[in-house]
């Protein structure tokens, strides 16, 4: 008896773990960018995710500089099979702004690395769409950028919202900015585009934020991993690290954080983070806070109804949550996974 359910259990454990080990399918929407490079070459060499395309934003760089960049890193990682496509040539409302000053006068640490890989022509947010079409509910987008492109996407085809299997995103924060005291540097690049994305409607929205980001120091330790691996990705990675590190140095810090890396982290493994529900929405008009993601811890407001000359609060109101935010991460773990990826490639 049971040696005749043997081989259907044996097919059964078989299908389950193949189903537990099929690899996520991803999208990696780009503005590279140093953390992009290490959050690029961290996908192309994790077995969890298989990246079915990536996308160009501009942002750290210009749209051009970036898609060279992109076809640089698929070059040194050997990978011209993924398509790579250039998007949006600026940000939907405003003028774009360029972080040569951080990421180097080429976006990579002033790294040059040769190009074998050709550009795809399709334009990013249609291939976007088409992927999303031909994976229904399998696809989760990885914007490590300003959100012009995913913005895009939806809204020339918002039937593929609901198709989307997740979106985890690198930008914003709940506790102030770095391009000034409330915005993150992806959401001020684009704020419009951010506030089409988050309230999308997506059936989950991870928001990997400066918060956690900050937590995720990258330190000589590091430098010192990939340096006694040698390969080219490694020696690529190392020396990215070093340009930050002694960026880092200049601002009196010891580390420099892993904000698009962490986005890759959180896509391979989700236990390096703790999450909690909340309702966010991008500013884009205030004086001092166009670009902040305004997000509402308790997914509550008041519900004040004009009596005469004065409003009355009569009670609160429910606001349904938009976003999981991260609001802890193991960091050392995520940094053992990111340099241990890289070393010996
Ligand atoms: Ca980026």
């Amino acid at each position: 008896m049971k040696r005749s359910f043997l081989p259907a259990l044996l097919l059964l454990l078989c299908t389950a773990i193949s189903a537990l080990a099929a690899p996520k399918k991803i999208i990696i929407d780009t503005d590279p960018g140093t953390d992009d490079a290490l959050a690029i070459l961290l996908a192309l060499n994790s077995p969890e995710v298989q990246v079915q395309a990536i996308t160009v934003v501009p942002g750290n760089v210009t749209a051009e500089m970036g898609l060279q960049n992109a076809l640089k890193l698929a070059t040194l990682a050997n990978r011209c099979d993924i398509p790579v496509a250039g998007g949006a040539q600026h940000p939907l409302a405003q003028k774009l702004i360029t972080a040569e000053f951080w990421h180097g006068k080429n976006g990579l640490a002033d790294i040059e690395l040769p190009t074998r890989c050709h550009a795809d022509p399709r334009f990013g947010p249609d291939l976007i769409i088409e992927l999303v079409h031909e994976y229904p509910h399998q696809i989760t987008l990885v914007p490590v950028g300003p959100l012009t492109n995913i913005a895009l996407a939806v809204s020339k085809d918002p039937s593929i919202v609901p198709l989307v299997k997740e979106v985890i995103l690198m930008g914003g924060s709940i506790s102030g900015g770095n391009v000034n005291a409330a915005a993150e540097a992806n959401i001020y690049n684009d704020p419009e585009a951010a506030q089409i994305v988050f309230n999308a409607g997506f059936a989950s929205l991870t928001m990997v934020g400066l918060d956690v980001g900050n937590k995720t120091l990258f330190t000589d330790r590091q430098v010192q991993q990939l340096q006694a691996a040698p390969g080219p990705m490694s020696n690529f990675v190392a020396q990215v690290g070093r340009y930050l590190l002694d960026l880092s140095r200049r601002f009196g810090e010891t580390g420099t954080p892993m904000y698009d890396p962490l986005a890759m982290g959180v896509t391979l493994d989700r236990t390096l983070v703790t999450t909690q529900p909340m309702h966010v929405d991008v500013e884009t008009r205030g004086e001092f806070t166009r670009g902040e993601t305004v997000a509402n811890r308790a997914n509550m407001v008041e519900r004040n109804v004009l009596h005469g000359d004065r409003y009355i609060i009569e009670g609160v109101d429910k606001v349904a949550p938009n976003t999981q935010v991260c609001v802890d991460v193991q960091a050392q773990r995520f940094l053992d996974l990111l340099v241990g990826r890289i070393r010996g490639k």
